[in-house]
């Protein structure tokens, strides 16, 4: 995944021609576009293909189960297509590895939920964030999940691992994160999902976005 705009579409929209036309408008201010169970679920495993055409995919899936089941499920996510998935990390070493197996044995990427940006996410997951993401730094996880809607987390979670792993952050916008601050705080990418994909002109809302985290890293934000 090459970090140009730094922006990833979360494209949780459950019709198909939606799906595929806001793909289409936003390709241009993203790196990569995040699937989900929303549309996954109710569109069917190919649109995984479909969108591949406008940007790599990441699959949030979530992943969290025991180690043969995680492998069965990568499997299939990379089969369909996806460049990464997304993985809990708080099922432990063993079904993190599992992923990270398989995902080596397709040349893919693993990116670990380290803490969730929701307010729920500060309740269980927070107090072994900083666990979790040196866990998945001593995988060899190709990156983090970390909450934009805390950027002094982030910067928490930077500072501890390094420039090892890459850092994708959501929560911004409609959760009440900012794109500046969290790419401020040491992320390497934001996830936007609402803000866009809900906007009247998704490719302005985009634009702007991207324009907001270009200025930060000039120094102009
Ligand atoms: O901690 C997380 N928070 C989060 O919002 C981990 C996630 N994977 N997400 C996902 O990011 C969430 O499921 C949604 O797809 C996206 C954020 O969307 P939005 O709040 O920008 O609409």
């Amino acid at each position: 995944m090459e970090r140009k705009t730094r922006m990833i579409l979360a494209l949780d929209v459950s019709d198909r021609e939606e799906a595929l036309k806001i793909a289409e408008d936003v390709s241009e201010f993203v790196d990569a576009i995040k699937v989900g169970y929303p549309l996954v679920l109710a569109t069917g495993l190919e649109i995984i293909r479909e969108l591949a055409e406008f940007a790599p995919i990441i699959a949030d899936f979530k992943v969290a189960d025991i180690p043969n089941t995680n492998r069965l499920i990568c499997k299939q996510v990379f089969e369909a297509g996806a460049d990464a998935v997304i993985v809990q990390g708080f099922t432990g070493r063993d079904s993190l590895d599992a992923c990270i197996e398989v995902a080596s044995e397709y040349r893919r990427d693993v990116f670990v939920v380290s803490e969730m940006s929701h307010p729920g996410g500060a309740e269980f997951l927070q107090p072994v964030g900083e666990a979790i993401a040196r866990m998945a730094s001593e995988a060899g996880a190709f990156g983090l999940v970390a909450p934009a809607t805390r950027p002094e987390r982030v910067k928490k979670i930077r500072k501890i691992i390094g420039d090892k792993l890459t850092i994708i952050s959501p929560g911004v916008g409609a959760q009440g994160g900012r794109a500046s601050d969290v790419i401020a705080a040491g992320a390497d990418w934001v996830i936007v999902g609402r803000s866009i994909y809900k906007a009247e002109l998704p490719k302005e809302a985009a634009s702007e976005i991207a324009a907001e985290i270009e200025a930060e890293l000039r120094g102009e934000g």
